[in-house]
């Protein structure tokens, strides 16, 4: 019969569950768990500068992997810290374990030192959390932590954790069995009868993946079922990579950044059949005017987001790779041609602009370059802007799990620390950051921790000395009135990293940059590649905020061109 305390309980179960990489920050209500930790044989500590950054690392981890993760935080400022991180898991349904210190529970409510209400503080961002308030509830609880995380829809859990809790000493007669996720869900099959009906009856069906398609893995169902009864593809944000850019049915990303061709595809189309996506705003612009004559089968793992944002003309509650593969041997096989010729047109008509492809001083040219330079294995993370944006248009993801982007959320600061965790949990793959200016500023100090453990994480920095996503904003639909989007100091980007312990190469000026490029890429250890951008170079097309997708903001050039949207 074993005799531990909570916090050896937690390190110990911990290590049963499987984690080896753990990242977090030291203070005075962990610091139990940490010397329980440092005793551990196969549990790594990845020392974070920041509990944001520890938290993103452990995102980064769990993006990759699609398995839940652990970040720590001591009370109070530990936990606020990290609690951005928490939110933006909950959003883009990430599964996380956060272990937060606590104050001992006979000074819980008592604005103790470092006191916040934890608890209270996770209850709206989180999936589940739990205030341990006796030491052998530790047994059953990091246990149930992992397996909501898991289960279902994925998300962050938190358990917090008084330090009087993570001292005492319990005696149990046998270790609990680690969480594991639930069974993925079956989908009704009545309801898949009623979506195959749907299809059959469809002229021009468009499949819509969202980052539940890569959560299950759906990709090749999709892509069986796109082909069996002539469907398009188009994903969200957060589904890229579910099925390869250049599959002749991919239309591309839809939504306030995607090509012209998807969003007016999504126009025309009849039926629309959602996999893992949940009619996010930024993806349907004006939901009224949201693919108006479509009528929708919403297939999704959680319940709730069936029928929340748009009618479902039939709602499959379920696994989205379980639901595709039991929707493909009840519809009708169909080549729909018609639909097929369509969609070549408007491809045809309005691809996406990718303007100095060829240069890698620019946007798109250093996206390309850098892509085909890291190979097809890559995994790419980013920042928020319009970086984002680009990375979003021009990197060719041809795999699930290797783009990481903060969707729901849209934090800037996510990027470094979430390829940091990339780059731990996939030490074989090549790992890039794209990021601004305002976003490395966000989280800079993980720099140091990218240095410290030797992760070849390498940052593309997109440096326009300016809020850059804000200002083009404030450009279009603001007046051109430029309010606090301008930097008026320029930061000597290449010198901080070099000063945080990390290479730094500057295309600016250099004679060859894409042999500099290569250089920074093929080095050993982490890199900051620099790219001065103009601040003036927006990203297009743009939908505005509250239009609809068809009323698209091109570019100067395109507009010239007199490219006309309905192209029949
Ligand atoms: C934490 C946080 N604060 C503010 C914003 C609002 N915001 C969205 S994009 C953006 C500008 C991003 O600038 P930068 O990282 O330099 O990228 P760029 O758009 O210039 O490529 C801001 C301020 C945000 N998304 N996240």
């Amino acid at each position: 019969m074993p005799k531990l305390t909570g916090s050896e309980i937690v390190v110990g179960l911990l290590e049963r569950q499987g984690i080896r990489i753990v990242s977090g920050i030291p203070g005075g209500a962990n610091l139990p768990l940490y010397d329980a930790l440092s005793r551990s044989g196969t549990i790594r500590h990845v020392l974070a500068r920041h509990e944001q950054g520890a938290g993103f690392i452990a995102q980064g981890m769990a993006r990759v992997t699609g398995t839940p993760q652990v970040a720590i935080a001591t009370s109070g400022p530990g936990a606020t810290n990290l609690l951005t991180a928490v939110a933006d898991a909950r959003l883009d349904s990430i599964p996380l374990v956060c272990l937060t210190g606590q104050v001992p529970t006979s000074m819980i409510g008592t604005d103790a030192f470092q006191e916040v209400d934890t608890y209270g503080m996770t209850v709206p961002v989180t999936k589940h959390n739990f205030l341990v308030r006796r030491a052998d509830e530790l047994l059953e609880a990091i246990p149930e932590a992992f397996r909501l995380a898991a289960s279902g829809r994925p998300g962050p859990v938190v358990v917090d954790l008084p330090k009087d809790v993570q001292l005492a000493p319990v005696s149990f007669d046998r270790w609990p069995d680690p969480g594991r996720p639930d069974p993925p869900a079956a989908p009704d099959r009545s309801a898949l009868a009623s979506a195959a009906r749907l299809v059959d009856a469809a002229r021009r069906p468009v499949l819509y993946l969202g980052g539940g398609a890569i959560a299950s893995g759906a990709g090749e169902a999709a892509l069986a079922l796109a082909g069996k009864c002539g469907m398009a593809v188009t994903t969200t944000l957060l589904g890229l990579g579910s099925i390869p850019f250049d599959h002749p049915r991919n239309l591309g990303m839809l939504g306030m950044h995607g090509p012209r061709c998807a969003n007016l595809a999504l126009a025309e189309c009849d039926l629309l059949v959602v996999a893992g996506a949940r009619f996010d705003d930024r993806a349907t612009g004006k939901v009224s005017a949201f693919c108006p004559g479509a009528a929708v089968v919403h297939i999704d793992v959680d319940p709730g987001e069936i029928g929340k944002i748009r009618q479902a003309s039939a709602g499959v509650v379920g696994d989205a790779r379980l639901a595709l593969e039991g929707l493909l041997p009840l519809v009708a096989a169909a080549e729909r041609r018609e639909w097929l010729d369509r969609l070549a047109e408007l491809k045809g008509a309005f691809p996406l602009r990718m303007a100095g492809a060829d240069d890698p001083t620019t946007p798109y040219g250093l996206l390309r370059a850098a892509a085909e330079i890291l190979g097809p294995d890559a995994i790419v993370a980013t920042d928020v802007g319009r970086h984002q944006m680009w990375a979003a248009q021009a990197w060719p993801h041809r795999k699930p799990r290797r783009w990481l982007t903060s969707g729901g959320l849209g934090t800037m600061g996510f990027g470094l620390p979430a390829a940091i965790g990339a780059a731990l949990a996939a030490p074989d793959a090549p790992v890039a950051c794209v990021t601004g200016d305002g976003s490395l500023l966000m989280n800079l100090q993980e720099l140091a921790t990218a240095a410290e453990e030797g992760t070849a994480v390498k940052l593309l920095l997109m440096n326009n000395n300016s809020l850059g996503m804000v200002r083009q904003q404030q450009e279009l639909l603001y007046g051109n009135r430029i309010f606090a989007s301008d930097y008026r100091v320029r930061v000597d980007f290449p010198a901080v990293a070099r000063a945080l312990g990390v290479a730094a190469y500057d295309l600016a000026g250099s004679p060859d940059p894409r042999a500099l490029l290569e250089e920074a890429l093929r080095a050993p250890g982490a890199a900051l590649v620099h790219v001065p951008v103009d601040a003036l170079e927006n990203v297009f097309p743009m939908v505005p905020p509250g239009a609809a997708n068809t009323d698209m903001l091109v570019s100067k050039e395109e507009e010239e061109d007199g490219n006309d949207a309905t192209c029949a």
